[in-house]
């Protein structure tokens, strides 16, 4: 018998902004308005994001998976016995678990900005693992990494999957790889991550903007939840969503455009409105894409040397193993 694990939570470090008011009401003033991407998540943002992952067109979730269960023995031969295996942005921790019984970690840390989520993981977790030593971590580690001494007695291993990394501007994807490599020993572990790669434009477009309308569902409920955070009055029937790949950019491009001229006023202080001629929009989300060699370029000005990669056959997905 074991005891159930604690979840260490480092608030401090989950930017719960004392008034994400403050952060909306600006850029929604903005003459190019945006919402932070952070919005989307909401209890039921999560729950919507879940259910994409099921749609027919968005391929990312299951094309990483089918490389997992491809090439899993192969990754756990790379990396090496003996590591302790810490999973950013576990979730469920349903992908660590596929590979906990090849991996053999000692110690398994999730990594989740959600209590919610980590708590039920957790039982899921040690049950089906009884010996595993699990050191759960809230903490919102896309901003301030900080691993406390418990952590990782054997050799690190970042576990990032689901290309949650494209969700980073050009500037925070350097700066969290370097983070990174600061938490890593030149003997540790390293990366293990899955990336999305550039590809036929077609097929990107259809992944963000899928024909049963969850990927839409998913961003027009941001102003549900804008609604709530400053007391807003959007209507989500006056917007309508946009999802396409931005060649120049490199970039999935998501935003709410309106349907008329609409006039969005906000209660929480201090108060405010925005007016909004038909076809103005509002920018939610940015999803990079990266070619092998853009990656692997990035990995090299982080400090990390890529050692393994793995395709699915169209090349559409990489999981890729990088050193420090
Ligand atoms: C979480 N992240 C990896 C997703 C993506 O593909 O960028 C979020 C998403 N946005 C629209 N569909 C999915």
């Amino acid at each position: 018998y074991r005891p159930r694990p604690s979840i260490l939570v480092r608030r401090r470090e989950i930017s719960t902004a004392a008034d994400p008011g403050d952060d909306l009401r600006e850029s929604l003033s903005a003459d190019s308005a945006t919402i932070s991407s952070k919005y989307l998540y909401d209890p039921l943002g999560s729950k919507l994001f879940e259910l994409i992952c099921y749609t027919p067109e968005y391929y990312l979730t299951r094309t990483e998976a089918a490389i997992f269960d491809r090439h899993a023995e192969d990754m756990a031969t790379a990396v090496g016995a003996g590591v302790t295996f810490i999973d950013l942005g576990a979730g469920n921790c349903a992908k660590a678990a596929r590979l906990l019984p090849l991996f053999k970690p000692r110690q398994y840390v999730p990594v989740d900005i959600s209590t919610e989520f980590l708590k039920n993981s957790l039982v899921v977790l040690q049950t089906a693992f009884p010996a595993l030593d699990v050191q759960p971590l809230a903490m919102d580690f896309s901003s301030t990494l900080q691993l406390p001494p418990s952590v990782g007695q054997d050799r690190r291993l970042f576990f990032y999957p689901g290309s949650s990394f494209g969700n980073f501007s050009p500037i925070a994807a350097v700066e969290f790889l370097r983070t990174l490599r600061r938490n890593l020993r030149a003997d540790d572990g390293g990366l293990l991550m899955g990336i999305d790669l550039v590809k036929d434009k077609i097929v990107i477009d259809q992944a963000y903007s899928d024909s049963l309308g969850i990927t839409a569902a998913f961003n027009r409920n941001v102003l549900l939840n804008v609604n709530r955070l400053i007391d807003a009055d959007f209507d989500v029937s006056d917007w309508e969503h946009r999802g396409f790949f931005h060649l120049d950019k490199s970039r999935v491009e998501m935003h709410l455009e309106a349907k008329r001229d609409v006039t969005v006023t906000w209660r929480s202080q201090p108060d405010g409105s925005r007016r909004f001629r038909a076809g103005e929009r509002i920018h939610t989300e940015n999803s990079y894409k990266y070619t092998t060699d853009s990656m692997f370029a990035l990995l090299d000005r982080a400090g990390f040397a890529v050692s393994d990669s793995w395709f699915d056959p169209h090349k559409w997905f990489m999981v890729l193993y990088a050193k420090p």
